[in-house]
């Protein structure tokens, strides 16, 4: 009877544990509205966006929404580094409303070429991460989730051997 309940006791946390490796490759892409409740216009001050960014984390999978009004005067021009940094209006112009879904990890960068809006900050920098639950990830979690199991196993024997 004792055994059995460890058994059975067993058994439960072995699947929890599974459940918890495949919960991992589960976790929903998140849309974000760039800039929150400013959206995409011209910022407060030039480092408006740079904060708005480096309070998040985002993952491959993860989109942004760069949101204004019909009334605005805005775009959204994904550019390289050097664009970005000095402004430079290359590129092309995305038409509103934007939805962007960067295709892979890295660092993307979009500027707003309209007058000097640039300069004044509206400009973004994204970092992306590898999506949790990406292969790589997905199969280190089950490593774990597999260590664990191979313990409680290990347990049960233990414990049979005992009684
Ligand atoms: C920029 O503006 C935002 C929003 O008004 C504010 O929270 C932030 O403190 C400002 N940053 C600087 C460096 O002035
Ligand atoms: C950016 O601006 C700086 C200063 O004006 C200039 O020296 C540099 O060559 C520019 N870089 C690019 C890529 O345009
Ligand atoms: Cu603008």
């Amino acid at each position: 009877m004792a055994s059995r309940m460890g058994l059975i006791g067993c058994l439960v946390i072995v699947v929890a544990l599974l459940k918890c490796a495949t919960a991992q490759t589960q976790i929903a892409s998140v849309e974000y509205e760039v800039g929150d409740s400013l959206g995409w216009a011209v910022p407060p001050n030039t480092s408006y966006y740079s904060t708005w960014a480096s309070t998040k984390t985002f993952y491959l999978g993860d989109s942004f929404y760069f949101n204004w009004p019909w009334t605005g005067n805005q775009n959204v021009v994904p550019v390289p580094k050097p664009y970005y940094d000095n402004c430079t209006s290359g590129g092309i112009i995305i038409a509103s409303p934007v939805i962007y879904t960067p295709p892979s990890t890295g660092t993307y960068y979009f500027i707003c070429i309209v007058g000097d809006h640039c300069e004044r900050g509206q400009k973004v920098a994204i970092t992306i991460l590898p999506a949790i639950g990406s292969p790589k990830s997905s199969d280190s979690s089950l490593t774990v989730g597999a260590f664990f199991a191979m313990l409680a196993t290990t347990a049960v024997i233990s414990f049979l051997h005992l009684v």
